[in-house]
């Protein structure tokens, strides 16, 4: 690619948007008021399973705020703001509804609209009622059903004020997170061979049916996607063959279990498919471990997302586990895939193990986007970087929204990707699930000793309102150098 290294000064196209994202368990809060139902998120918390023994019982009580948060979302001048809502304040036992949790995102909606902001709802970001969880969650079949007629409701209820819709936010984490290593809520961790798999085959038929619900039964006008999470996987050595197979092995995997079948064909990747039948065979099994969709089912998935909707952080060095060690070990999703990963210690660090600040990475995994699933309307709806402390001089997160921001510019001006919007992850600090209130991805801090939660804007969301209203780069980075790509 052209101009890896340096800064391009330059503006996005007019249509380009910009817009900052929560998410409803991060930061609403009132878990428990005007009927809402327990999440699995609020149980596994009220467990004691999150690192500083938190809860999102009150988080930024944007429940009592959300008229605050919108002054905050108008200083920053975003055009969108993605939320989520909260299936058990809608349907507290996921099934019946809740008139009051209804009329909470009537009004989060009507005062948006009402600033100019547009509105994105993520239909589900990982709060599933507890009520279902006590029926398997997702991995009862049965949760395709249940996840459509919530999707329906919503689109009833707001269809007619709001034209853009996000089934399912990040499958890959809370099928891996939470049914397969138990990181996450619900915290299964017993069949990680097994479950993760079963989770993904249901989510990905409920959205499908959320997605033809919208546009086939109550014939929604707006757009209606899903959100896929991976970060760029750079071959480990990139002259060796081996990690440059380990790399794109690491991605179909990952954004592939999910991206393929919505974009490609309503199926797993082959390399998927493979390895794991492969595998399952040489651990004894009658058959592969990874479900099968019929002719009709695949149909059904192909072609359900409007927009390739992308959360992306960080980037990893893959390369290829020993292939003859996972058939003679105990099935597990990571063994399937068979990638091992490693961090370039150059790459600056975060407040997030996992986070590292590589911009380039942004890019890399765009083209690949455009080269694997053809020339797509693609919305980055996630991106941004952590620290623990939640310091109002953030020059480290103003420089890499600057920086990443600007591999978008790249892939939009040189590579000619069409990406139509960037979304800052977090508009606040807020409840960053199993990580509680340690690690900080706010624009804007957020007192949490303090009961009203008050809200004041670091140097980032400065830096970002300027990117903003630049519509993109006048002057050069000031940003501290990083480690260029190992081209
Ligand atoms: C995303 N990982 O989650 C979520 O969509 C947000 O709710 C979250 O706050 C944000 O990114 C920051 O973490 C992720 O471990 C959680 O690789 C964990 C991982 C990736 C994304």
């Amino acid at each position: 690619p052209k101009n890896v290294d340096q800064f391009h000064i330059d503006k996005f196209p007019e249509e380009f948007m910009f817009g900052a994202a929560t998410s409803a368990a991060q930061v609403e809060g009132g878990w428990d008021v005007d009927g809402k139902g327990a999440s699995i998120w609020d149980t596994f918390a009220n467990a004691d399973k999150v690192k500083d023994k938190s809860t999102p019982q009150i988080a930024c009580d944007s429940y009592h705020n959300y008229k605050q948060d919108i002054v905050l979302l108008k200083q920053l001048g975003v055009k969108f703001y993605r939320f989520s809502i909260a299936w058990p304040r809608i349907m507290p036992d996921g099934i019946t509804r809740n008139d009051k949790g209804i009329e909470y995102y009537h009004n989060l909606i009507d005062e948006l609209k009402m600033n100019q902001i547009i509105p994105m709802v993520t239909i589900y970001h990982w709060d599933l009622p507890q009520s279902l969880e006590n029926y398997g969650g997702w991995l009862n079949s049965s949760i395709v059903d249940r996840f459509r007629n919530y999707a329906h409701l919503l689109f009833e209820e707001y269809g007619g004020k709001v034209d853009w819709w996000i089934t399912l936010n990040e499958p890959w984490v809370f099928v891996v997170k939470g049914y397969g290593n138990g990181e996450f809520a619900p915290g299964i961790s017993d069949d990680p061979g097994r479950k993760p798999y079963i989770a993904a085959h249901n989510a990905i038929k409920a959205h499908a049916e959320a997605y033809h619900d919208y546009h086939d039964n109550y014939k929604g006008k707006g757009k209606i996607g899903i959100t896929l999470n991976i970060d760029w996987q750079e071959p480990k050595d990139p002259y060796n063959p081996d990690d440059i197979e380990a790399s794109e092995w690491a991605i179909q995997t990952f954004l592939g279990w999910f991206a393929h079948p919505v974009y490609i064909n309503g199926d797993y990747p082959d390399v998927m498919k493979t390895k794991i039948a492969t595998i399952s065979t040489e651990q004894g099994l009658g058959g592969s471990r990874l479900p099968e969709f019929t002719a009709a089912e695949k149909a059904r998935i192909n072609g359900t997302s409007d927009f390739f909707g992308i959360n992306s952080y960080s980037t990893n060095l893959a390369y290829k586990d020993d292939p003859s060690r996972a058939g003679k070990e105990a099935p597990d999703y990571f063994k399937d895939r068979g990638i091992l990963s490693d961090f370039d210690p150059s790459w600056p660090g975060s407040g997030s193990t996992w986070l590292k600040v590589v911009p380039w990475g942004l890019r890399k995994i765009l083209n690949w986007v455009k080269n694997n699933y053809g020339d797509r309307e693609i919305l980055i709806t996630e991106n941004g970087v952590s620290d623990n402390t939640g310091t109002l001089q953030d020059s480290q997160r103003a420089a890499f929204i600057r920086n990443y921001i600007n591999e978008v510019l790249k892939a939009v001006k040189y590579d000619g990707i069409n990406v139509i919007g960037y979304t800052a992850w977090s508009l606040m600090d807020n409840f960053e699930w199993q990580s509680g209130y340690t690690e900080r991805f706010g624009l804007y801090h957020v007192d949490f000793e303090d009961a009203n939660r008050t809200r004041t804007p670091k140097s980032s969301a400065q830096e970002f309102h300027k990117i903003i209203v630049d519509h993109g780069f006048t002057t050069e980075s000031k940003a501290e150098p990083y480690h260029p790509s190992p081209l």
